[in-house]
């Protein structure tokens, strides 16, 4: 707590130097930010797999994202528009502006350790905002050289502050009186923790939490495309993502086929050192997931059929690592814990349907919306499934990940609370919209009044 009241006197210092730095010139840091991230983009990935585990493939991924991210804020510093539009009176101006609003709060988590931290701080920063980032505990390291760019690229140091640590940090930032806005990607329970205090303050506040996404596999799909849209989603990040696949849902004439060829194909991953060549999945992050991924096993188990995984992975290379068996329940009935709740891991939920209406009752009936994904060469399916399916991404013949840069990402029930991350939506979140009317007319103008 002490750290983060330190770290906000720096920052406010900071933000009074960052704010009146033209637009232009802060996307001209993050521009460098970019180019330097790109150059160092295998070195970092290397010691971000080192650091949480996921293979090198997705790392590179993860810096991939960092760095259109990067650039993508770059190009806003020359954008930021507001609206010059009519006034009612003669010889006034009328528009809106964009103004940054102060220290910005950031809490990020594990699972993606440099991408989510680039979401939040580039557009914050663009926006004219000093920030405070806390990044997950397991992944210090990574958002560690984060910072070591974004100062190399030329932000001045009280600009951005960094501060390690766990629910302490995290609530002594989030309650602190001098931190109007805070972002957090993390579970539904600790967002409603920060909801609680951002709600009794006044805060702006962007909350990005769990998810229970659905992948659904219809009868005329090409099973082939979404049997490597499934491995991909449900094992990918060892299943650690808040836009996992976590439920597939089948239709009934292709339930059985699909789910041999799932599990065949499943039996084969490969677990192990991230940084081998050939290895798919990685180990989970550390020993409390591995306990929460067993509870869910347990109730899995109590509750639908266990077709394939179900226990910690055993052999050799794996002693060292948290390495769970990607695990494959069947007759997994909707309303059912397991088809309900977040497990973050690699468990897949598989549930049998008759026809497309089942499969969107059963994708919307939880409390969470994230992503979901359709299989199907039926094009109103596909468009009744974006109007229809509730959740902020829909993706039509691929997996439920693999959101980019410059579109909006976030989810809708008790997977956010309205803001999106990415897009133009997050520079909104980012900056306060001011209103300037200049009445040149040399006389009282009364609106509402003279012209009527
Ligand atoms: C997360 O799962 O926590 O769309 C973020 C995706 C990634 C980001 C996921 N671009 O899967």
């Amino acid at each position: 707590a002490s750290d983060i009241a330190l770290a906000v006197s720096s920052a406010k210092r900071g933000f009074q130097q960052w704010r009146r730095t033209p637009a232009p010139a802060r996307g001209d840091v993050l521009r460098r930010v970019g180019d330097l991230l790109a150059a160092r983009k295998e070195e970092i990935s290397d010691l971000m797999t080192r650091e949480m585990g996921k293979p090198l493939a997705e790392t590179r991924g993860d810096m991939q994202e960092g760095i259109d991210t990067a650039y993508y804020a770059a190009t806003e510093g020359r954008r930021l528009f507001g609206h010059t539009v009519p006034s009612e009176l003669a010889n006034k101006w009328a528009m809106s502006f964009r103004r940054p609003i102060g220290v910005a709060g950031l809490i990020t988590p594990f699972n993606f350790p440099l991408a989510i931290p680039t979401w939040k701080s580039f557009p914050a920063l663009l926006c004219g905002n000093s920030v405070i980032l806390k990044p997950g505990e397991d992944v210090p390291h990574t958002a560690t050289v984060l910072v070591e760019i974004l100062l190399e690229a030329g932000l001045p140091p009280e600009v951005i502050q960094l501060v390690h640590g766990a629910g302490e940090a995290g609530a002594a930032l989030v309650s602190h009186p001098e931190v109007p806005l805070i972002s957090f990607t993390g579970s539904t329970e600790t967002g409603a923790m920060v909801g609680e205090t951002c709600g009794r303050m006044h805060k702006r506040l962007s909350l990005e939490m769990g998810g229970k996404n659905a992948m659904i596999v219809l009868n005329d799909a090409d099973l082939d495309l979404a049997l490597e849209g499934v491995l991909w989603g449900a094992f990918g990040t060892t299943g650690q993502r808040c836009t996992a696949t976590s439920r597939l849902i089948v239709q009934e004439g292709v339930h059985d086929t699909f789910v041999d060829m799932l599990a065949k194909r499943t039996e084969n991953l490969v677990l192990g050192d991230g940084r081998a060549k050939g290895t798919d999945v990685g180990p989970l992050v550390n020993p409390e997931a591995v306990a929460k991924v067993d509870r869910y096993v347990a109730i899995g188990g109590s509750e639908s059929e266990l077709r394939l995984g179900g226990r910690r992975a055993a052999g050799p290379g794996l002693e060292h690592g948290y390495f769970y068996q990607p695990t494959i329940f069947t007759n997994v009935a909707p309303k059912s814990r397991l088809e309900q709740e977040e497990v973050f891991g690699p468990v897949l939920a598989v549930t049998r349907v008759k026809d497309a209406d089942e499969a969107f009752t059963v994708n919307n009936d939880v409390k969470y919306g994230l992503s979901s994904s359709v299989y199907t060469k039926d094009v109103s399916i596909a468009f009744r499934a974006l109007t229809e399916l509730d959740n902020g991404i829909t993706y039509i013949n691929a997996p439920t990940i693999g959101a980019e840069a410059h579109l909006p990402f976030g989810g809708v029930k008790q997977t956010g609370n309205g803001h999106r991350e990415g897009g133009w939506e997050v520079f909104e979140f980012y900056s306060e919209t001011k209103v300037g009317y200049v009445d040149y007319s040399g006389r009282l103008q009364r609106a509402q009044i003279d012209n009527y």
